[in-house]
């Protein structure tokens, strides 16, 4: 589909085309008065102009192929760096591409905006059959926190402003803002759409908790004879790194970072009870949540998990409705995570009693047996390789490069990398999130590339990858240091499944012995074959530190992974042995 090049209109003077403005001006004013810096998309009618326009102003526009794929990058810009991840997509089908990212983005609560190309009002309300039909406001609008339609080009900056400020305030989420195409060649007088841009001042204003509140919350802790932290992405994404860490070194109480906040405190302090978490779970008696909510991750906070004793939450969240949601919390503070830890704090006083030593002492204890535990298997230099074998490199080598990004996808792949690579820093690990989606791994190593400027090691069960697998072209076409690599085990779970029928393959396996290294040489990137670990640990030190685009085609035991990785009871069983 050709779209029309950016041309002079004939006939108008320079004078004239100066003092005229028109939509796809207003919109990248708009952006660019409110900071945004790169737009993650894919071109196409009534977008592709926009985009030239915005990367001609300066803004980094960059091309996916995929809209998905660009909505995952918006996303995780968004968690990164508490403004807006920006993903521009076509009409229609482009949109509706892009969507599940926007969802994904609200149930993750990371600030998002979605901005979408759409048809024309006039057909698409009376169903005429437009190209590329559809009613998007009205889809969008369940799946995202705000949704938002701007029809008149003088509306442009109070849009974009509104879209900002919904996306960021409060709990952040997905924001979608629909502009149809002839928003973009409408034109206004340039001084007046000047003044009608806005510059959102103080988009997401601090949320002071109240006194009591905090006061509440410090009487429940203290009383607590086995209390335990339990961090959450939302404490990672609110850059209270310092105040969060002085909190829990203060109390000296053992803590738990859930998957995405791993490396707050780095996952070897002396009180991350990451390698004790069953029995911190089960004993605790007092459980304070910064930024995590008890959902099935957390087991709902009841259950076996939970253990017999009663059990006393202290909630630490931005968003009063999370309170009680699935259990009750005795002490909910209700603000912005930067401002409850840091009033938290103040309240600790100068002579806060340290944790009960025998309780410290206790997960302590079961800390190192576990981790003394896993350490033989993570040497292993076994030939397939197993996972722990493969993993243990790159614990390794994340260690030597704490700095270093890491994206995390599959089941096994998931699962046990999460366990088992120690994260040193804040916001360093980037993983599948609140649904356990795959499909992020591409979109998020691109933008935690283009965002920080840090190296990014993605690491891919063989299934995961293919989900967004195309943008290594789009790694390799803006030459982004991320190292990829892939679990590559001959399927999802495990790559030894036989149909029974002995018609097609089973449902779980691949082609066996692919050469997912062959792809990225394709677009001029370096690929790789690794068989054990130590070639696995050498091309992996290679690929970071020549920061090329790389893949490494990782091949693992196809026997080696389990059903669904360590969330195998949630698949429903069948009470029927044998149908016929
Ligand atoms: C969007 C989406 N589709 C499907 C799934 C179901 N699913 C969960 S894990 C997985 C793939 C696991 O295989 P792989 O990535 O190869 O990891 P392995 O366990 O083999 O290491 C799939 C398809 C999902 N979580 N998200
Ligand atoms: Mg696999």
């Amino acid at each position: 589909m050709a779209d029309a090049a950016v041309k002079e209109k004939p006939g108008t003077t320079a004078a004239e085309e100066r003092e005229l403005t028109d939509g796809f001006h207003l919109v990248i004013d708009a952006l660019k008065l409110n900071g945004v810096k790169t737009i993650y998309g894919v071109p196409g009618i009534p977008i592709t102009d926009f985009g030239r326009m915005a990367q001609a102003s300066g803004l980094r526009v960059l091309s996916f192929r995929h809209e998905q794929n660009a909505g995952y990058a918006a996303s995780i810009a968004g968690f990164l760096t508490k403004k807006p991840g920006v993903c521009l997509t076509v009409s229609a089908p482009g949109f509706l591409n892009g969507l599940t990212a926007l969802a994904h983005a609200t149930t993750n609560c990371f600030p998002m905006i979605q901005i979408s190309g759409s048809s024309e009002r006039e057909i698409v309300d009376l169903q005429q059959g437009d190209y590329e039909e559809m009613d998007q406001l009205a889809i969008a609008k369940p799946l995202c926190k705000a949704a938002f339609r701007v029809l008149h080009a003088a509306d442009i900056g109070i849009g974009v402003a509104r879209a900002i400020r919904a996306a960021v305030s409060g709990r952040p989420g997905g924001v979608y803002l629909d502009l149809p195409a002839k928003l973009f060649a409408q034109v206004m007088d340039a001084e007046a759409g000047r003044k009608s841009l806005v510059k959102v001042i103080d988009a997401a204003p601090a949320q002071i908790p109240a006194p009591a509140a905090v006061k509440r919350a410090l009487d429940v802790l203290k009383s607590a004879k086995r209390p335990l932290i339990i961090l959450g992405k939302g404490a990672a994404y609110a850059q209270a790194d310092d105040a969060i860490r002085a909190l829990v070194e203060k109390t000296g109480i053992p803590f738990l970072p859930m998957s995405m906040a791993k490396g707050l405190l780095p996952d070897t302090h002396p009180q991350c009870a990451g390698a004790a978490r069953s029995t911190v779970l089960k004993d605790s008696d007092v459980v304070m949540l910064i930024g995590a909510r008890l959902n099935w991750l957390l087991s709902h906070g009841k259950g076996k998990t939970w253990g017999e004793a009663p059990k006393k939450f202290i909630q630490i969240d931005i968003e009063p409705k999370e309170m009680d949601s699935n259990v009750e919390i005795v002490a909910p503070v209700v603000g912005d995570i930067g401002s409850c830890v840091q009033a938290l704090l103040d309240g600790l006083g100068g002579s806060w009693p340290a944790a009960p030593a025998d309780w410290t002492g206790a997960v302590a204890k079961k800390r190192e047996e576990n981790v003394a535990k896993m350490a033989p298997r993570l040497m292993n230099n076994n030939v397939p390789m197993d996972y722990h074998g493969a993993l243990g490199v790159l614990r390794t080598i994340v260690k030597e490069r704490p700095d270093a990004i890491l994206v995390n996808e599959g089941a096994n792949t998931l699962d046990l990398a999460r366990g088992i690579i120690d994260v040193y820093q804040p916001r360093k690990r980037l993983d599948v999130g609140t649904w356990g989606i795959m499909g992020i791994g591409m979109g998020y190593a691109i933008a935690a590339a283009v965002e920080t400027g840090k190296p990014v090691l993605a690491v891919e069960g063989d299934s995961a990858f293919g989900f967004s697998g195309m943008e290594i072209e789009t790694i390799c076409r803006y030459k982004l240091p991320v190292c990829v690599v892939i679990f590559n085990n001959d399927g999802i779970y495990r790559g030894t499944d036989v149909n029974p029928a002995g018609t097609d393959p089973a449902t779980t396996v691949f082609v066996k012995g692919s050469r997912y290294d062959k792809m990225i040489e394709a677009f001029g990137g370096v690929g790789m074959n690794a068989t054990s670990p130590d070639e696995l640990k050498r091309a992996v030190n290679a690929a970071m530190d020549s920061g090329k685009p790389t893949l490494i085609n990782a091949v693992i035991d196809p026997a080696a992974g389990s059903e669904s990785g360590r969330i195998g009871n949630l698949n429903p069983q069948s009470k029927i042995s044998k149908k016929s």
